[in-house]
């Protein structure tokens, strides 16, 4: 496969800064040689950077218009990219989803093909401009894609991702504006309860049974907070009770063995909050385990 890496220094989806320093924290722990040494080809393609843009105070949003600026040179940068290949965004907050899946998004309706997002996180990013409490456009990318109101300002979405193409695993932290939205939805939401009860497996290949059926394609978005906090400490938004490296692993060598994944965020990493890159090279493991990385080949999969 060719891997096209992109790196989004984007900040401006929350108020702690650091995040803008995860492109190179990645490249630092050698992201493109750990695909590289899989076989792939690699290109790093540098930093998008945000449209152009004016910034205005806003009473409850914060840094609006640079996140609309981003929005519409990330959703350019991904549907470009899935052209080419399988793009791999190093964020940058997670706010850069909101153009990364709009690119998708776009790729897909032009193949004609439905688009499937999953979404490891503890939150559920399901906020809207007017039900956010923290003013933090991160936590709104899924409310965007699945058309919700108020995103004054964004590109328009056309159609919007079917609700039933969405599955969020990990989560621990749902906002009540949220946790009420979401219990009115069809996607699949999977908690860490479920985790706990019947292990990550079956919840996910139950999703991504229903992307092949569809002949999908998929973008995987994979927020830091997704894991544990005692192995993955350097994000701004820790959660105890998160997934363990070997859930995580398990998660990223099945989207492998599916063949599916057409493209994939790393987002909320913040290097200011680590301790010798340790997060970041997790993460660029986890991304090598998505990408072809397993001890033993495994023909059939087990449930
Ligand atoms: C929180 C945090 N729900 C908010 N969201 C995060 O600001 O709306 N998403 N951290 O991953
Ligand atoms: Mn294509
Ligand atoms: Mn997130
Ligand atoms: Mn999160």
């Amino acid at each position: 496969q060719t891997c096209i890496l992109y790196g989004a220094p984007m900040d401006s989806g929350k108020r702690r800064r650091g995040c803008l320093m995860g492109p190179d924290a990645y490249r630092t722990a050698g992201l493109a040689e750990a695909l590289q040494g899989l076989g792939h080809r690699v290109e790093d393609r540098g930093n998008v950077g945000p449209a152009a843009f004016t910034p205005a105070p806003h009473a409850r949003l914060h840094a609006l218009e640079e996140t609309i600026a981003w929005t519409t040179a990330l959703a350019d940068a991904a549907e470009r990219g899935l052209q080419e290949g399988v793009p791999i965004f190093m964020g940058g907050d997670h706010a850069l989803a909101l153009g990364t899946v709009l690119g998708a998004m776009r790729h897909a309706d032009a193949e004609g093909r439905p688009l499937f997002v999953l979404w490891l996180d503890a939150h559920s990013d399901f906020h809207t401009p007017a039900t956010t409490d923290t003013g933090n456009l991160h936590g709104t990318p899924l409310g965007y894609v699945t058309g919700r109101p108020d995103f004054d300002g964004f590109p328009a979405i056309g159609t919007p991702l079917p609700q039933e193409n969405i599955a969020i695993i990990g989560l621990r932290s749902v906002d009540s504006a949220e946790r009420a939205a979401l219990q009115e939805t069809t996607i699949q939401r999977v908690d860490m309860r479920e985790i706990d009860e019947t292990g990550i497996a079956r919840p996910l290949a139950r999703f991504l049974d229903r992307v092949t059926a569809a002949n999908g394609m998929l973008h995987v978005s994979l927020d830091v907070d997704f894991l544990d906090p005692s192995v993955a400490p350097a994000v701004g938004t820790t959660v105890p009770g998160g997934a363990t490296i070997r859930e995580a692993h398990l998660v990223m060598e099945m989207l492998h063995d599916s063949g599916l994944m057409t493209s994939l965020d790393l987002v909320e990493l913040n290097p200011f909050l680590d301790e010798r890159g340790r997060t970041a090279q997790v993460m660029v493991d986890l991304a090598a385990s998505a990408l072809g990385r397993r001890v033993f080949d495994r023909p059939t999969r087990a449930y």
